[in-house]
This record gives structure tokens, sequence and C-alpha cells, in this order.
């Protein structure tokens, strides 16, 4: 039998070899064998051991830091329903694009379905959503090593460490060159042939390498064009860019549709799966094509750059025809509508944050708010959000992650306050971050979940009812930041 010294220090070296300099340790028993050696490792060659008690909190936060980039982070956990608890991240993980390797000990086989302690069926447990060895991974969605510990846990006298050495790094060069090979391959143009007037773009996610080359096909051309703040593009000059988002879009006669990147958090995109008259096109790195709908739908898996967006002919034949068209007033004019008090409070913080800044958007309200009626007089081209699978969970501790990772000091998270519940625990690691990074929470209190109270069906609903629908509350977020003394939250009330 392999000492378990071995195991983990195998384990460990490939790790390090595809690329992963940050692990966020969730220290149990289980995992001792993985985490001591990884402990020696901390400050070398770059490598950053850190230490979180909550794995649903800890799987968030490697997933923040591992999206700008993409470079790998992993998360090490015990045995048990510890594991569990990464399956959020790892599903939004996998519907992002983003690698997280979820490294979890085990008991050995043979507690399998035994009902012993801490023992579960821990083989599998992520289903389709992570590939179980480096063979099947490709490098942009989660990667489950699960991994037997015999007891005792620890041999006498052994004191094996992984390897961090050049040699590593070298090796892991080459594997991520040929990562990139891979997405190379995948790249082909975006075919316009189906666009007509009638035409509108919709950018969702992007990379910030794949911003510019989308940005010039926006300019060259004159269709209608609404961006997404996390597209980094919702701002850019030159573009016929849509103002005033759903409203806008409704007063529109569509006939088909392009969507680059990430799935757009609009509700019209909801409505196009059952609006069949439309054809969709969709062109992105994850290559989901975001709707059920397989009929008038065409979707392509692409990388973005100067050839693959649009072919150098069809961009200048487009040019020679494009016949300026005025703009529908609408589009030219966002002021035309009235902001209620939340998004009166959101165009505010959008005059409020200088444009340098990270912005983190938590799902529900805020993000669409902000696509919405945010100021476009400042461009905030470092604006994130976690829209794989939409969830409020894991919200608070994905923007640190980020924060984290940006070269930049100034951080603001804009959450509601059913987000910011569900993640009470994400400023743990704050001690942890970087001293110099200034990080507000800024949580719109709103007393529930009050999307739903623009749901037909639910907006109705008498008050006795919405208290559940809604899970209204009178919870006192000053109480939860003074829990962290280092927090800088601003909660904006909006209740009735
Ligand atoms: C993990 C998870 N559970 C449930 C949902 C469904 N959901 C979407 S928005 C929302 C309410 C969010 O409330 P809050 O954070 O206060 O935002 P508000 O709607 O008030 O803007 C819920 C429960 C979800 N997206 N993710
Ligand atoms: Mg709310």
């Amino acid at each position: 039998m392999k000492p378990n010294a071995d195991i983990a220090a195998e384990t460990l070296t490939d790790i390090l070899a595809h690329g992963t300099r940050n692990f966020i340790v969730c220290a149990g028993a289980r995992n001792a064998p993985l985490v001591v050696p990884l402990l020696k490792l901390d400050s070398q060659d770059g490598i950053k051991i850190w230490h979180h008690f909550d794995e649903r909190a800890a799987s968030f936060f490697a997933l923040g830091l591992a999206k700008r980039r993409l470079e790998p982070v992993c998360v090490v956990t015990t045995s048990g329903t510890a594991v569990a608890e990464l399956l959020p991240a790892a599903i939004e993980s996998y519907y992002s694009g983003v690698p997280l390797i979820l490294l979890t000990a085990d008991r050995p086989d043979r507690f399998r379905g035994s009902g012993a302690p801490q023992a579960i069926e821990q083989v599998g447990i992520f289903s389709g959503y992570a590939a179980r060895n480096f063979n099947e991974w490709n490098h942009e969605s989660p990667l489950h090593l699960n991994v037997s510990f015999e007891e005792p846990l620890f041999d006498e006298g052994r004191d094996d460490c992984p390897q961090s050495s050049a040699k590593n790094s070298a090796k892991a060069s080459a594997h991520l060159a040929s990562a990139d090979g891979l997405r190379g391959r995948l790249g082909t143009t975006v075919p316009t042939q189906s666009l007509d007037e009638n035409a509108v773009i919709l950018v969702g996610e992007l990379l910030e390498n794949e911003r510019e080359p989308v940005a010039n096909f926006l300019r060259s051309s004159s269709l209608p064009v609404w961006c997404e703040a996390i597209s980094g593009l919702r701002e850019i000059s030159g573009a016929n860019h849509i103002r005033g988002g759903d409203a806008a879009l409704a007063e529109m006669e569509i006939g088909n549709v392009l969507r680059i990147g990430g799935v757009p958090s609009l509700r019209f995109w909801r409505d196009l799966e059952t609006l069949e008259a439309i054809q969709v096109t969709s062109t992105s790195r994850t290559g989901f094509p975001g709707l059920a709908r397989t009929e008038g739908v065409t979707n392509q898996q692409s990388k973005f750059d100067e050839h693959t967006l649009l072919d150098r002919e069809k961009r200048s034949s487009e040019r020679e025809q494009a016949v300026p068209q005025p703009l529908p007033p609408l589009l030219a004019h966002a002021r035309c509508y009235v902001l209620n008090s939340e998004e009166l409070a959101v165009r505010e913080l959008s005059e409020r944050i200088p444009s340098e800044a990270l912005i983190f958007l938590g799902n529900s309200l805020p993000i669409r708010e902000w696509n919405a009626v945010a100021t476009t007089e400042i461009a905030h081209p470092n604006v994130f959000a976690n829209r794989g699978a939409n969830g409020i969970d894991g919200e608070i501790s994905t923007f640190l992650g980020l924060a984290q990772d940006f070269s930049g000091n100034e951080c603001w998270g804009i959450f509601g306050d059913l987000t910011t519940l569900y993640d009470m625990n994400a400023p743990w690691i704050y001690d942890q971050l970087d001293a110099e990074k200034r990080i507000r929470i800024v949580v719109i209190n709103n007393g529930g979940g009050k999307i739903f109270s623009k749901l037909p069906g639910l907006k109705d609903l008498p008050d006795d009812e919405k208290k559940v629908t809604e899970n209204w509350h009178g919870f006192d977020f000053k109480k939860w930041a003074e829990l962290w003394p280092r927090v800088e939250v601003e909660v904006i009330d909006v209740r009735d």
C-alpha cells in the first residue's frame, strides 16, 4: 500500500504542475496529510495557502480568485459533507468556464456505503460538473480529485514535501500552452449572414482579453447593441448602444439576435425561449446556448480575436454597405423612464464609484438595475458577477476572491439583503487579503427578495403570502458588520 505521504506529495505535485498557486485549505482530520505539506509550501514560488472554515464560502472565494485570469485554484477539504458544500461553486464554475480544483480527502474504498463516521459517497459526487482526472479536464471547468487516506494518517519519520520547483513550473506552462492551443482551435467566424436590419446584438460576460476584438466588431457594425456591464463594453464609444434595458428592447421590432459572450441577464433573453419567430445566434467561450429551444437557434463555442469574430472580407463589405441609419429616439436617450428609489440608489452609486474600481454586482435586482440605470458617463470596465448559474449564494466570497486578484485596491460589491445573508461567513477571509485592499460591501436592503414583486403570479399576492415568497425580515446589517471590524459595509435602506 502506498504511504499517505506519497499519495499526498504526488497529488499536490501534479496540481502544482498544472499552474495552481492558490490553495484554500478547509482543515479537518482526514485531509491533514494534504494540509501539512501544503503549509510548508506557503510563500514559496508564489504559492499562497489560504484558510477558511466554511467550505461553501471557501470554494466561491476560490472561484473569485480564478475568474479573471482562469488560473486554476484548488480547494482542499476533509471528508463527509464538507465535500458536498463545494457543489454550488462547482456548478457556477462549470457554467462560467472557470478552472477550480476540488481536492477532497476520503476514507478508503471499503468504507463506501458503510455509514461509518464521515464516510459518504464522494466519488462522482459532482456528477457531470467535474472532470475526475487531469486527462479528462479542459482547464475551464471543475476538476475533482478524491484522495483516500488510511489510518494512521501520518507515517513515523517521514517529511515528504511536494515539488514546487522550476521543473514543475515549466511543465505547467507547457500544459497551459497546449490548453491555449485547444481553445485556439475552437475559434470560428460569427455567422453574420443571418443578421438583417431588425437584428440586435447582446453582449454578455467577456474575459478582459476578449473585449477589444468584440469592441472593434461592435464599432464596425451599425446594429443596435446591448452590452451587459460584465462585458466591460457598456460605455465604449462608437457603438450603437441600446440604453434602458428591457424597457427599450420591448419597444423595438426585433427579427434576430446575435449574442456574444455569456448569457445575458435580460428578461428579454428569457422571453426569447418562446419568441420563436426571433432567430438567435450565440457565440461564446463556454459554448452554452443559454436557451432550451433549438428551432431557430444557432450556437457555437468560440474564442474571440481579431480574426475569429468577423473575417476581414465580411467586415469591409459590411462597412461599405452600412448606410447610416437614424437611431430610434429611445436608443439615443436613455432618460425617458422614471427611476424608483432603489434604481436611484444604484444610479447614484454608479456616479460615486470611480472608473478604475472593481465592481461586483450581486444577482437578483442589483445586476439588473446596474445594467439598466447606471451612468454611462463614467466607464466602469471592471464589473463582474456570477452569471453561470445565477445563484445568490457565495456572492460575497466570489467578490473577495476577485478583489484579491485585482490589480487595483478599490473594490465595491453591491448585494441584495438575502444575498448578503446567504454568505455571512464570507468576511472570514478578510484578514488574509492584501492589507492595502479597500473593500466595500454595499447592501441594498429592501427587506427581502424583491425581485419576486416583479413576477406575474407573485407580485399581487397578499402580504401574508408575500412574506413567504419574498422572505421578509427586519435584519440589522450593522450588527453583522460589527462582527467583522475590517469590513466596510454601507447599508442602503430602501424598504417601503
Ligand atoms: C442559491 C439560490 N437560491 C435561490 C435563488 C432564487 N432567487 C433569485 S433572486 C432571490 C432573492 C434575492 O433577494 P435579495 O438578495 O434581497 O435581492 P432582491 O431580489 O431584493 O434584489 C432568490 C431567492 C437563487 N438565485 N439562488
Ligand atoms: Mg432584497
